[in-house]
């Protein structure tokens, strides 16, 4: 272990074998080595920022069994919003201040690629400044695939319609052996990893994601973090690493136990010394509760994600995140925690320390 705390102190860069070795470490020494690196990133900030969710529609071709939200037997109740919906929700942000909408859809073949599409453009047209992040990587693969697109010619149309910055979704666990058990059929791995390319390589910032807590093993998730390495290597076009905690409840992936908040603790803290190359890691409290996200300020993470207002993924799998949570209570519980509350926008850009 000594030589592997060596080459954390000395910078170099971990391998596989070795991100997968630090789990065997004790945690405190974890955290410690995770959070000297924060900490020279970021110091104190803890990073957050005003944002409202939009999941304009449930109805979905795709069926990833860790997945609560679609409509399905468990979830029996399908909607699709009209623009005016969405419009409404949106003029009612932009009227309190949020710099930014973060909109992500189930893959709806009803709808037809100008509801997708022409959303973004009205929201655009009317508020040039608001920042719209939006489509993951299997939205965009399900629009090229029905529509008979390329991806480039896809995401060359959300640029013309007004998408400014892509999230982090879809990416779930990229070993192809896992990833045919929990979401076979939906965007592959390496097709993911492609979307991401391209929209790095038009000059746009993306997010990614990992979804562990589940069937998936350590040394999967180890994997996972070394593809967005070497992607991110590439392009230098992730913002943020964001793994996400699975939740159990109302899906068809049958797990019996919860992991634990150590387990999370130590992936956080894994995630930030492996993946040397992006600058954030987020705690999404969504998924690990606004205390662990807080705790996991201490092994590495550096951002919480943001208000949220409405949240309907994780929610509907047992997050109690339904209702987002106020401005007053996360920087409360940032400063309680002793981190500087700092609100950024959608690119990290400083917009104020509270
Ligand atoms: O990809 C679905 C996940 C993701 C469950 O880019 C679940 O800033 C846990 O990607 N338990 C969508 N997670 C949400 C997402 C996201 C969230 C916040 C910020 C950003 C960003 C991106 O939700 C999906 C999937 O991995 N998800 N079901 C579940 N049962």
């Amino acid at each position: 272990m000594q030589s592997i705390i060596d080459k954390i102190q000395s910078g170099k860069r971990l391998t596989l074998e070795e991100g997968v070795a630090l789990y065997d470490m004790d945690i405190f020494t974890l955290g410690e080595l995770a959070s000297a690196k924060r900490q020279a990133l970021h110091g104190k900030k803890a990073f957050f920022n005003i944002n409202r969710h939009i999941n304009p529609t449930n109805v979905c071709v795709d069926i990833c069994k860790f997945c609560a939200y679609s409509a399905t037997r468990k979830n029996p109740n399908p909607y699709t919003m009209s623009h005016e919906e969405v419009m409404a929700i949106v003029d009612d942000v932009v009227a309190r201040g949020i710099t930014e909408v973060h909109i992500v859809s189930a893959h709806n073949r009803e709808a037809g690629l100008a509801w997708y599409l022409d959303m973004f453009k009205a929201i655009k047209t009317k508020y040039p400044t608001l920042h719209i992040k939006a489509l993951t990587a299997a939205e965009i693969h399900f629009l090229s695939t029905t529509y008979g697109m390329s991806y480039d010619e896809v995401l060359d149309t959300m640029i013309a319609n007004g998408v400014d910055s892509m999230p982090g979704g879809g990416a779930e666990i990229f070993d192809e052996k896992v990833r045919n058990v929990i979401c076979k059929g939906k965007v592959n791995s390496d097709q993911w990893i492609e979307i991401h390319r391209l929209w790095h390589k038009k000059g746009r910032e993306s997010n990614a994601t990992m979804l562990f807590g589940h069937i998936e093993g350590r040394r999967e998730r180890i994997d996972h973090m070394i593809r967005l390495r070497t992607l991110q290597e590439e392009t230098g076009g992730f913002n943020a690493f964001i793994p996400l905690v699975y939740q159990m409840e109302n899906n068809y992936l049958n797990v019996p136990h919860a992991i634990t908040g150590q387990e999370v603790l130590k992936t956080m803290a894994i995630s930030r010394l492996v993946l040397d190359n992006i600058a954030h890691l987020k705690a999404y409290w969504v998924t690990s509760t606004i205390n662990l996200a807080l705790v996991a300020q201490e092994f590495g993470a550096d951002d919480l994600d943001g208000t949220i207002e409405k949240e309907s993924i994780q929610s509907a799998a047992g997050a109690k995140s339904a209702n987002g949570i106020d401005i007053s209570a996360m920087v409360g519980l940032i400063k309680n925690a002793g981190f500087i509350p700092v609100e950024r926008d959608s690119l990290y850009n400083e917009l104020r320390t509270w």
